[in-house]
This record gives structure tokens, C-alpha cells and sequence, in this order.
């Protein structure tokens, strides 16, 4: 479909399309579809002013009411979902079937929610003091604000919106300057579910904001927006999570991963392969769960390395919107620039890099294709413990299982993992307190396309926010403990006597 009716399909309208400064791109082609308005500095004190008034009235809808909206944006979803997932595709990049995956990962967190909703569940506490009852409420926190990067440039959001909207927080969205299309057609999309949904709705509980940082550090910066969630790498995650705890602020932060497969004697080579290709050149290794360490046994690594090379010379490469095409674009010029700088310095130390070219040939002119590149490296140098936002694999090999398990755990990151192995022992141990210190760790699962039931976050320079399923919903309300005494006396906890 070319760019004009894909942008038509979502009702984006020429005048928002041509409202401002802000030079949108579709990296399939390089063309520039869009130039959009940026909310200036000056007007993110009456964004955040409407949000607080927002939250004073939500605050006060009953939880199940709440989740009303969160059905009926995911019925909304659920009607918008091939149009929304045509636009992701053309501002990020990514083939078809992940641009439609991404709008499904809206839905179900919108199912989730909903659900959810009733579930907010407290617990009672046995009091020590007779006649007294103790028990825990969670209540909205306040103004949650999200900030989203590029590769997810809605499903994140989402996970955010979905849950702090049920929990009874509005929400202010500060997307990436490169992916705010898919923001706004994803408002339009909200704006439908809140028409549906009726007056209890106050104005300016799901806002958007357009631009760049400084935006983001207004949010992170304000009072008045108690939760900043913040997605995209280490380096933005260091200047705004400091931001929000110097004024007591609540982040949730999901920032850069470095995720490793170990792929042991007994693993199925065959399903191995397939979750290696999905997670290292899917969404062209440009998720956060991207796979981009492989650790093989010493006695299985030539012939998985054999299949490997094998799998990568049949990817089709090109124009994300073709059939069977696999490896859409990189993001932008910039994000070829590091994968080429990642693989030099990868050869300087040591590594055999098999692919990792430009590709000009059978692909749009414009766009900046890649073909994905395995590197074999004699250790775990300096660049492999770096997040480079590309489909580059580093190899890597080990001898005793514990050695696996170094390898693998040491790198500053601690996002997803995942091992491949039939041997139970190994399994557990990798699952254990002694095994992946990772936020996730699957087994014989790459370490992408996880589902939204989970709680999705990691540890160390990953941030250790947690977003999505599980009990990720308490991070968006505050908790209150409260002691009830229903009795004649005034008995003091830990047995202390102060008698008048
Ligand atoms: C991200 O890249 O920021 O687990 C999110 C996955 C997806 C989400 C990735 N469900 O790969």
C-alpha cells in the first residue's frame, strides 16, 4: 500500500500531517510523509495541570468503570488493527506480521486490563492487638507519564495507558520524535473508546506530547506526574531516572538489553535455529529482547554456527510491506552507522564477521537495509557487552556449564535470556537463584515476542521497571496500610505500655 493510504486509513487527517516542523520519515524508503506539530516547553505546564485535573475526578470512577474504557479501547484495537499495524510498519520498518503483532500485544494488555480491573486486589493482615483489623488499599497515584522509543511505538505505550488508566491514572505520552504518526493515530483510535465510554471520561486524561527531550525531561522533572515510565536505552534511562527520584518520583524504567542464548550438548539444534533467526534478525534486531549473544557448546557450536549460516543466506531482505520478506530496514542512517562501527570494532578484537553489508539490491532505494551479521568472537570483548540496536549475533563458546552461566550474566544488562537444553539440571539451574540474573529467562524460547500476562522488565543497567501482566499493575497506585480498632481499648504494638 503506499505511504499516502496507509496514512488515510488511520484518519490522519493533511492538515495534521502538515501542522509543523517535526520531518517524519518512513525508513522503508527514506520518504518524508509527514511534518508534524511539536508541543512547545511552554505548554507542558498546562498539559500537566489538565492531567492532575483529570486525575481528580478519575480517581473517583470505580475501578470496574475504569475498565470499561480499557474494553473498549481494545474493541476499537481490535477494529483498527490493520490499519494501525500498516503505520507501524511504515514508520518503523517492521514486516507486516509485526506490525499487526504489535496492535494484537494492544489488545490483549486491553483484555488484561479489563479484567484487571476487578482485581485490584488488597490483603488483610492478622492485627497482634485484639479488636483490631488491619488490611491494605491500593489507590491512583496520580499523572503517569509514558515515554516510548521508536521499535514499540505503540504496544508500549499501551501496556503503560492500559494499566494507569485502570489503576486511575491519566496519562501523558511523549513518543519518539521519529514514530509520533503512530501516537497520533493511536489517540484518534482512544478518542473513539472515550467517546463510546460517555461523560465520566474528564478531558485530558490520555494526552500526547510531540518533541524531544526536553520533554521528556519536563515530565521527569515535575511534581505533578508522580510516575515517569521511561522505555529506550541506558544512557536516556541514567538522565531521567536520577530526574525523578531527586524529587521522590516513582520510575519505571525499561531500558537496554544484551540478551544471550546458551545453547547446551542436548538442545534441539532444529528448534534452537529457529528462535535464534526470530530473535536476532526479527524486527531487524532492533527489540529491546533482542537476541544478540549466543553461547554454544564447544561440541554442538560448528554445527549450529553450519545450520545458522545456512538459515541467514536464505533471508529475504527488503521492503518490510512484501510477502515472505523477513528483515525490513534500520530505523534511520544513524542506527547503520553503529552496527557498522559495532562490527569494526568487533574484527579489531578479534571477531570473524559473516555478513553485516549494506544491501542496495531488490531493496527500496532510500531505506537503510542491513544483512544481519554473525560474529564469531574468541571471548566476550569490550563491544559485545554493548547494546548495539542491530541484527548483529556474537558467538561465543564455553566448556563447563558454570562457565556458560558467567559468560552469560556478565554484562551490565539483565533484560531477557533464555537457554536451550534438554537436560533438566540445566534447565532448573538456569532458572535458579544461581542461574540467568535476568528479568527474564526462558528455556527452549528465544528471548523475544514475550506475552503480555508477564510482568516484562529487567535488572541492572535494564533499569528493573516492570511493565505489563503479573502484579506490574501496583507500580501505578500507591498502597495504604490501614489499622481499623474496633474495640473499647487502646492496646499498643510490641506490647508498649504508655498509661496516662
Ligand atoms: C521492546 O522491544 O521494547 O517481548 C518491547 C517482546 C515484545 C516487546 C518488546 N513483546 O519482544
Amino acid at each position: 500500500m503506499p505511504h499516502a493510504s496507509v496514512l488515510e486509513a488511520v484518519g490522519l487527517t493533511a492538515r495534521e500531517l502538515q501542522a509543523g516542523a517535526l520531518a517524519v520519515r518512513s525508513p522503508i524508503d527514506g520518504a518524508q510523509v509527514a511534518s508534524v506539530r511539536e508541543t512547545t516547553l511552554a505548554e507542558m505546564p498546562e498539559v500537566v495541570a489538565k492531567s492532575q485535573a483529570a486525575f481528580r475526578a478519575w480517581r473517583e470512577t470505580p475501578a470496574p468503570r475504569r475498565g470499561e474504557l480499557a474494553r473498549l479501547l481494545g474493541e476499537e484495537l481490535r477494529a483498527a488493527k490493520e490499519a494501525l499495524g500498516a503505520l507501524v510498519t511504515l514508520e518503523t520498518g517492521k514486516i507486516i506480521s509485526e506490525g499487526q503483532g504489535e496492535v494484537q500485544e494492544m489488545i490483549d494488555i486491553c483484555d488484561f486490563a479489563a479484567g484487571l480491573s476487578r482485581q485490584l486486589y488488597g490483603r488483610t493482615i492478622a492485627s497482634e492487638r485484639p479488636g483490631h483489623r488491619m488490611s491494605e488499599t491500593w489507590h491512583p497515584m496520580g499523572p503517569c507519564g509514558v515515554i516510548t522509543a521508536f521499535n514499540f511505538p505503540v504496544a508500549v505505550w499501551s501496556w503503560n495507558a492500559a494499566l494507569a488508566l485502570v489503576c486511575g491514572d491519566p496519562v501523558i505520552w511523549k513518543p519518539s520524535e521519529k514514530t509520533p504518526l503512530t501516537a497520533m493515530a493511536t489517540m484518534k483510535i482512544m478518542e473513539r473508546a472515550l467517546a463510546r465510554f460517555g461523560h465520566d471520561a474528564p478531558d485530558g486524561l490520555t494526552q500526547l506530547v510531540i518533541g524531544g527531550a526536553d520533554l521528556g525531561d519536563a515530565l521527569a522533572s515535575s511534581r505533578d506526574v508522580p510516575i515517569i515510565s521511561a522505555t529506550g536505552s541506558t544512557r536516556m534511562g541514567s538522565i531521567v531516572g536520577p530526574k525523578v527520584t531527586a524529587r521522590f518520583g516513582r520510575p519505571i524504567l525499561e531500558l537496554g538489553g544484551n540478551n544471550a542464548m546458551i545453547v547446551a550438548p542436548s538442545a534441539d539444534l532444529e528448534l534452537a535455529v529457529r528462535a535464534i533467526v526470530f530473535s536476532a534478525v526479527g524486527t531487524s534486531g532492533q527489540r529491546c529482547t533482542s537476541l544478540r549473544r549466543l553461547i554454544a557448546h564447544r561440541s554442538i557450536r560448528e554445527e549450529l554456527l553450519a545450520r545458522l549460516a545456512g538459515a541467514y543466506s536464505g533471508l529475504a531482505i527488503g521492503d518490510p510491506r512484501d510477502e515472505g520478506v523477513l528483515v525490513g530496514p534500520l530505523i534511520d542512517q544513524r542506527a547503520r552507522d553503529a552496527m557498522m562501527q559495532a562490527l569494526e570494532k568487533a574484527r579489531g578484537e578479534g571477531g570473524a564477521v559473516a555478513g553485516g553489508e549494506d544491501v542496495s539490491a531488490g531493496v527500496p532505494s532510500g531505506g537503510h537495509y542491513v544483512r544481519p551479521a554473525i560474529v564469531a568472537m574468541p571471548a566476550q570483548t569490550a563491544t559485545v557487552t554493548v547494546e548495539t540496536f542491530a541484527p548483529i549475533l556474537y558467538v561465543m563458546h564455553y566448556e563447563a556449564f558454570e562457565e556458560a552461566i558467567a559468560l552469560h550474566n556478565n554484562v551490565p544488562q539483565g533484560l531477557s535470556s533464555c537457554i536451550f537444553t534438554q537436560d533438566i539440571r540445566e534447565a532448573e539451574c538456569f532458572l535458579s537463584a544461581v542461574g540467568s540474573d535476568c528479568g527474564i529467562a526462558n528455556v527452549n524460547i528465544g528471548p523475544s515476542g514475550a506475552e503480555v500476562g508477564g510482568a516484562f522488565g529487567g535488572e541492572k543497567e535494564t533499569g528493573g521497571g516492570r511493565e505489563s501482566g503479573s502484579d506490574a499493575w501496583k507500580g501505578y497506585m500507591r498502597r495504604q496500610t490501614s489499622t481499623v480498632n474496633y474495640s473499647a481499648a487502646l492496646p499498643l504494638a510490641q506490647g508498649v505500655k504508655f498509661d496516662l
